[in-house]
């Protein structure tokens, strides 16, 4: 209905998990609220990444709600990691079970949200026309949603079929007989090149950086290891709290230091690491991402292992990762290096062999030109703040969200930036977000939003704001943890680094534990560090 204005006590913008549980909360608070999702369904990231072995690389049984345990008892996972397709399925069932799709407008995105001071509401525009006003706006718009598109020459002439991994087609691509081109090596390449090469004619994959994998070890999960997991789930939930990822507690822990052990023992607990598979082998040593000669330990049992997978050795050097080890996101793998030994897979470097032009046939580098049927990117996102830079989010004094973030996103606690009152962002940057289980974080940063508005009610309160001092002195601390450690010593994404032009600030906050503590601090102060009125 175009031109009308609908009231909402609050917005929602996305229904990925965050959204839905958001909205679950301020449902049971008999808030009038209305979500709207730019794609056809539920699950945010897992509805978008359709790509070719496109799977969650936390355990099944970690990367899932835990506010409700009937939800958590009746849902049975099959494997160690769920592939995309079911963990959309586990969206969908909890969309359904808690009948929240009667409040999620699909197929609408949100163009503008604009604070109206005088009546202390949201005006929210979306791509149908219409106008919504709301008390609460939040943005539950994902960290890893908006496709990073490469600028290179010839993008929009090329004939044949092109496809990013970010925005994969709902019907099945079939790659069989055809000549493709992978541009990235990033997770999502990393898990659908075995697939891909697997199916094509021939592969090529344009590799800028190569990165440090794990092999996953996935396979079908043991129902007796789901059943003793089920029947003491509380625990592992809170033991996963108290890790600094906000996961693995279920796996062996390292207390000790790389160079506190001897060659051996530390070659013993790297390989125990490395058997146990994916993102726990970064529970291996606590010193890996703060020490550099710790870290170039590590970084050379892993490089070891992965020359092993690769048969033809000048093949394994373009292989192997030259930045610190875990400082890009650490990738973790199904038979990704053993792809390479293929015949019908080639690896261009393009720092050798840059690439100079997409052409309506193919890619041309260097060194000549290929002719393919299909080119995939894999180039990754504009991370954590793409999504909430992209809409015109204006707040007091019709100041544009863009542009305060102009020099990197300022935020309090993740959750706020001062100047945009009642607008919460799930996660936003400065939060810790991406570099931990993102379910736990989710659940959250909506508890500590939905207690605070219940708070906002029980005091009268129509207005919270982030204390711009408070605001500056996080960005601080968040720059001040991440200095401590490895982590902004290399491009990465975490960094901003992947977009040109994009302000290179550290986005997410290292440590789970350390920041619910301080989130529980400040709400038991009354929101300390806000402003509220
Ligand atoms: P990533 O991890 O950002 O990977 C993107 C890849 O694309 C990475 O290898 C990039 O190289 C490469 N890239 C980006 N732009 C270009 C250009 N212009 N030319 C060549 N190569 C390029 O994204 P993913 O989708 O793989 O993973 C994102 C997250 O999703 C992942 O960490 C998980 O949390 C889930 P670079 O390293 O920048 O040199």
């Amino acid at each position: 209905m175009s031109g009308s204005t609908q009231r909402f006590d609050a917005v929602i913008i996305g229904a990925g998990f965050a959204g839905m549980y958001m909205l679950y909360r301020m449902r049971e608070m008999g808030l009038y609220v209305r979500v709207f999702e730019a794609g056809g369904d539920v699950g945010g990231t897992w509805y978008w990444n359709r790509y070719p072995g496109a799977r969650c690389d936390i355990e099944s049984m970690e990367y899932s709600y835990q506010f409700s345990d009937e939800l958590q008892q009746e849902w049975d996972w099959t494997e160690r990691y769920a592939a995309q397709p079911e963990i959309l399925s586990y969206a969908q069932h909890v969309a359904d079970r808690f009948d929240l799709r009667d409040d999620i407008q699909f197929n609408t995105r949100v163009e503008s949200a604009h604070f109206d001071e005088a009546g202390d509401v949201w005006r929210v525009t979306t791509s149908d026309g219409e106008t919504a006003t709301a008390r609460y706006v939040v943005a539950a718009t994902g960290c890893l949603s908006v496709p990073n598109e490469p600028d290179i020459p010839g993008s929009d002439s090329f004939e044949g079929e092109v496809y990013h991994t970010g925005r994969w087609p709902h019907e099945t691509v079939d790659f069989s007989g055809k000549r493709v081109a992978v541009i990235g090596t990033g997770s999502s390449a990393i898990q659908a090149i075995p697939l891909i090469a697997e199916q094509a004619a021939h592969l090529t994959v344009h590799q800028r950086t190569p990165n440090f994998s794990i092999p996953a070890r996935n396979g079908p999960l043991d129902p007796e290891l789901q059943r003793r997991i089920k029947a003491r789930y509380a625990d592992l939930r809170e033991r996963n709290k108290k890790m600094g990822f906000g996961f693995g507690a279920r796996h062996p822990q390292n207390q000790g230091f790389v160079m506190e052990m001897s060659a051996e023992e530390r070659e013993e607990w790297f390989e125990r690491f490395w058997n146990n598979g994916g993102l726990t082998f970064g529970l291996a040593f606590g010193d890996m991402i703060i020490d550099k000669e710790a870290n170039d330990v590590a970084a050379e049992f892993v490089k070891r292992k992965i020359r092993e997978r690769i048969e033809d050795p000048a093949v394994a050097d373009k292989l192997m990762p030259t930045s610190t080890f875990f400082c890009k996101r650490l990738c973790a793998d199904t038979d990704y290096f053993e792809t390479y030994n293929r015949d019908n897979v080639t690896l261009v470097d393009v720092n050798e062999d840059p690439i100079e032009t997409i052409t309506a046939t193919g890619i041309r580098t260097a060194s000549g030109e290929e002719s393919y049927d299909c080119i995939v990117f894999a180039t990754g996102f504009d991370a954590m703040t793409g999504a909430l830079t992209r809409m015109d989010i204006r707040g007091v004094d019709g100041l544009a969200l863009k542009d305060k973030w102009q020099a990197g996103p300022k935020t309090y606690l993740g959750l706020e930036t001062s100047g945009f009152p009642n607008l919460f962002m799930i996660p936003g940057p400065g939060s810790p977000s991406v570099l931990t289980n993102m379910l736990p974080s989710i659940e959250q940063h909506v508890d500590f939003i939905a207690d605070c508005m219940a708070y906002m009610d029980e005091h009268n309160l129509k207005r919270i704001d982030a204390d711009p001092d408070a605001e500056e002195a996080w960005v601080e601390h968040v720059n001040e943890v991440a200095d401590t450690t490895l982590y902004p010593s290399c491009n990465s994404w975490y960094l901003g680094a992947n977009i040109p032009g994009k302000a290179r600030v550290f986005l997410p906050l290292l440590g789970f534990p350390e920041y619910v503590e301080k989130c529980n601090e400040v709400a038991a102060n009354g929101y300390q560090g806000f402003r509220l009125s």
